[in-house]
């Protein structure tokens, strides 16, 4: 028997970013513990983070390439898997071109070193219009605010939560999900701190949820109204002649126009349409506009709603108005040792083209994912007929799932690179199965930059990968070369094998981003000569970032630091970061201004009597952790909550089952009844429903639980982004009777 040893690391699952400690011998995992010298967690960690065990050794993950045959699923090697993938995709684009393959990358891809290095490369070589993500059911909006004020998709804010002293959070709950475009593990402590500093925190949401019940304050608001709370509180600012740019004044734009559009509305109207009270709301701006240290952050819950765009373009000019946007204790800029807005990422772009069926607009590249099964379903020149999925499972994720799932057996050919044979995979006909997230290095390429302070943590794989494994990066790389679609692909297929990137691998690449970017080793006079040259242009913006090379950033620095390397507090970013065309902030994209008319008509409709939304649980990670036992285990979790006055109306008791339906589907559920409910909404979480057939999750399967997206209805999407309408859906519930009573 070897010796016990440590590995540290950081936990890939969700956004928080957790340092861990792998207690492990002879290839197994003895325990995973907090890392209390983590520069960034200091000791904190989630029920989640055990599933790293649970999935590395899930019997149920695949392992080796399978295809779909007519008896059932086979496995195969990799060179005929990919044979057979380069054969029918150019099949199906010798039938029907090459806008007829599409793509969907999932959520996991984010929180994968060799996928984000790799992934931009596939994309491109597929070349398809036919592009979707998760993107589009998530944090859509705020790229789309983010390019269209800042002029970068990437530079989003974050709130400065150690230093603020006012903590206004809408429609997110960190406490369970660990936070979002916030990487703050353990949040409810750095709550406790803000109070203890004599700071106040404020949660707007329909839902009492676990962040509310620690708050200081707690705002019910009626699903998918948060624009017209915006607007309210800028009418206040607006209205009492509040306003204060502070040090981004020189640098801004459109602030008249703002003013005029905000200032048209009838507050007490504005007020009257959210269920908070006008004079609380009035108030609270003041407040906001009061203390020098306060912030306004929006999360999911504001952006997967019918006006998402508006909400989050109103909460940025709501905390620019307000002086704490890249302000110490308000909304800031991390930056980050690897910065995609500076050398890696496009600025972005917006309805460059269209969807073919709904006449949707693109972003970045990207059309939304709520018009996938319709592209998919439609007859027509462009129809989509083959889809690859890589680190995805939408028919869980995304709206219609039902619809989705339909169309995905319509598909003539469909590839998935995933961990498990699930409610998505099930419809490929070949499934390329990646490393598991322990054989891998990682390193945070994307959140790194919306961490609650700036730090760079590495960790190398814990275990070497079994003989005849491959890495998402790998695979994705192989699809690269057998899938381009460049004119004398085979030729450059040949060349792309020796390209630098391919032999550098992630960890080589990481390792040259570290050393050129803001905190990194290289000699920076060199690097400027160098950026001089053509095609070097990316070095020439990564020296744009101040030199902060005394930290002499990199891999091998990183890996002599296993507790991370700490590279100091947020500081303020702009107006140098700031990437529009004309270097000025712009309060007023017209694409906005526009999609508010559409706000403005709605004020005045009727409010559904019975409203859906979601919610997310400690104990769970979007769809796919449900087949860890010591996570499932317990009171069934997915319940549909409701408020006693609505239950009692509808004859519904405490733990009966019943349909809840709408305008796209019906589902049968267990009720909670809570006064945690605003009346008039009901709850259910995403992420069930793993009782579909031919999927292989062993222990998912006895907790199926149901799909609440397959009561979402993919035709309500927010208009300005593209983004899906996944809170505020109107639903009826129904008490279920048993046969005999009905
Ligand atoms: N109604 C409703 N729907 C929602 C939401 C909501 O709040 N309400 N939230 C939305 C949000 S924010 C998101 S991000 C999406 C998520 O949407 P998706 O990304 O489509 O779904 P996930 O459940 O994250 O599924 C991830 C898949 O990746 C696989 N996987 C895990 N790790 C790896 C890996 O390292 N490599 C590879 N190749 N595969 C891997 C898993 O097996 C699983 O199949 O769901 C959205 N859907
Ligand atoms: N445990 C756990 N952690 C996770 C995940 C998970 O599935 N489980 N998923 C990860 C992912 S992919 C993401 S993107 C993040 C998301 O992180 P968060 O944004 O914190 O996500 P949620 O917990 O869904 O919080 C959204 C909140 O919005 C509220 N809400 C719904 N509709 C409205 C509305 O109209 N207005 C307002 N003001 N509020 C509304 C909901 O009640 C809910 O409390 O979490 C990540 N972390
Ligand atoms: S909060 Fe939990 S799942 Fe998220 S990174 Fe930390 S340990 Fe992992
Ligand atoms: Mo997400």
């Amino acid at each position: 028997m070897g010796e016990t040893q440590l590995h540290h690391r950081t936990c890939s699952i969700c956004e928080a970013m957790c340092g861990i400690v792998i207690e492990h011998r002879d290839g197994q995992v003895l325990s995973i513990k907090p890392n209390r010298d983590d520069v960034l967690s200091r000791g904190h960690i989630c029920p989640k983070a055990v599933a790293l065990k649970d999935l590395h050794e899930d019997p149920d993950r695949l392992r080796r390439p399978i295809r779909r045959t007519a008896s059932g699923w086979e496995e195969i090697g990799w060179a005929e898997a990919f044979d057979e993938i380069e054969r029918r995709i150019g099949e199906v684009r010798a039938r029907h071109g090459n806008d007829a393959v599409a793509i969907y990358a999932g959520n996991p891809t984010v929180h994968n070193l060799g996928a984000m290095l790799s992934i931009g490369d596939f994309i491109r070589a597929v070349r398809t219009k036919n592009l979707y993500s998760a993107t589009s059911v998530d944090q859509l909006p705020h790229m789309v605010a983010s390019y269209l004020m800042f002029g970068h998709q990437f530079l989003m804010p974050g709130p400065d939560v150690h230093r603020t002293q006012r903590c206004v959070c809408i429609g997110g709950n960190p406490v369970a999900s660990g936070g979002a475009l916030m990487s703050a593990p353990g949040f409810e402590k750095r709550v406790e701190a803000l109070r203890g500093r004599g700071g106040r925190f404020i949660v707007v949401d329909p839902r009492r949820t676990e962040s509310a019940q620690i708050a200081d304050e707690y705002l019910p608001i009626r699903p998918g109204t948060d624009v017209f709370l915006l607007l309210a509180l800028l009418h206040e600012v607006l209205a009492a002649r509040l306003a204060d740019l502070g040090h981004l004044g020189p640098q801004v734009r459109g602030l008249d126009q703002l003013r005029e559009a905000v200032l048209r509305f009838d507050p007490v109207r504005l007020a009257a349409r959210t269920g908070i009270a006008h004079e609380r709301i009035a108030r609270l701006a003041r407040e906001i506009c009061a203390e020098p240290r306060a912030l306004v952050y929006g999360r999911v819950g504001a952006c997967t709603q019918e006006y998402g765009g508006l909400t989050i373009w109103l909460i940025y000019c709501l905390n620019v108005l307000t002086r704490h946007m890249d302000r110490e204790g308000g909304m800031m800029f991390a930056e980050p040792a690897v910065d995609l807005t500076r050398a890696y990422g496009s600025r972005g772009h917006y309805g460059k083209f269209r969807s073919r069926v709904r006449n949707l607009p693109e972003f970045g590249n990207e059309l939304p994912v709520a018009a996938l099964a319709e592209e998919i379903l439609t007859g027509g020149p462009g129809q989509v007929r083959a889809l690859i999925t890589f680190a995805g499972n939408p028919v869980l994720s995304t709206p219609n799932g039902r619809q989705l799932d339909r169309a995905l057996a319509d598909l003539e050919f469909m590839v998935s690179v995933d961990l498990y044979l699930n409610e998505t995979t099930r419809h490929a006909h070949v499934i390329l199965p990646p490393t598991s997230p322990l054989e891998h290095g990682h390193y945070d390429v994307a959140l790194s930059g919306f961490a609650v302070r700036n730090v760079a943590k590495y960790a190398p794989p814990l275990f070497e990968r079994p003989a005849g494994a491959l890495h998402d990066h790998e695979i994705l790389g192989e699809l690269t070369l057998r899938l381009g679609t460049r004119p004398g692909a085979e030729r450059s297929a040949a060349r792309a094998r020796r390209s630098i990137p391919r032999r550098l691998g992630p960890d080589g690449l990481l390792d040259w981003m570290l050393r050129t970017g803001a905190y990194g080793q290289e000699n920076r006079g060199a690097l400027r000569l160098l950026g001089r040259l053509p095609g070097f242009g990316a070095i020439r913006k990564q020296l744009e970032a101040p030199d902060r090379r005394p930290q002499g950033l990199s891999l091998r620095k990183l890996v002599e630091s296993p507790n991370g390397g700490d590279l100091g507090p947020l500081e303020p970013g702009l107006p140098r970061r700031i990437a529009t065309e004309d270097r000025c902030l712009n309060l007023a994209p017209d694409a906005c201004l526009r999609d508010l008319e559409r706000a403005a008509r709605a004020l005045d409709a009727p409010p559904p009597e019975l409203v859906l939304i979601g919610r997310r649980h400690v104990r769970s990670n979007n769809s796919w952790l449900h087949n860890s036992q010591r996570l499932v285990k317990g009171k069934p979790r997915c319940t549909l909550m409701i408020h006693p006055g609505d239950a009692a109306r509808r004859g519904i008791v405490d733990g009966a089952r019943a349909r809840l339906r709408s305008r796209v589907g019906e589902v049968e559920v267990a009720v909670e009844i809570t006064e945690d409910m605003m009346p008039g909404v009901v709850c259910l979480p995403h992420g069930w429903g793993h009782d579909r057939p031919g999927a292989h999750l062993s222990v998912a399967a006895k907790v199926p639980g149901v799909s609440i997206n397959d009561v979402i209805d993919d035709q309500r999407i927010d208009q300005l982004t593209g983004t899906a309408v996944l809170n505020g859906i109107p639903v009826e519930v129904e008490p279920v009777r048993p046969a005999a009573l009905a």
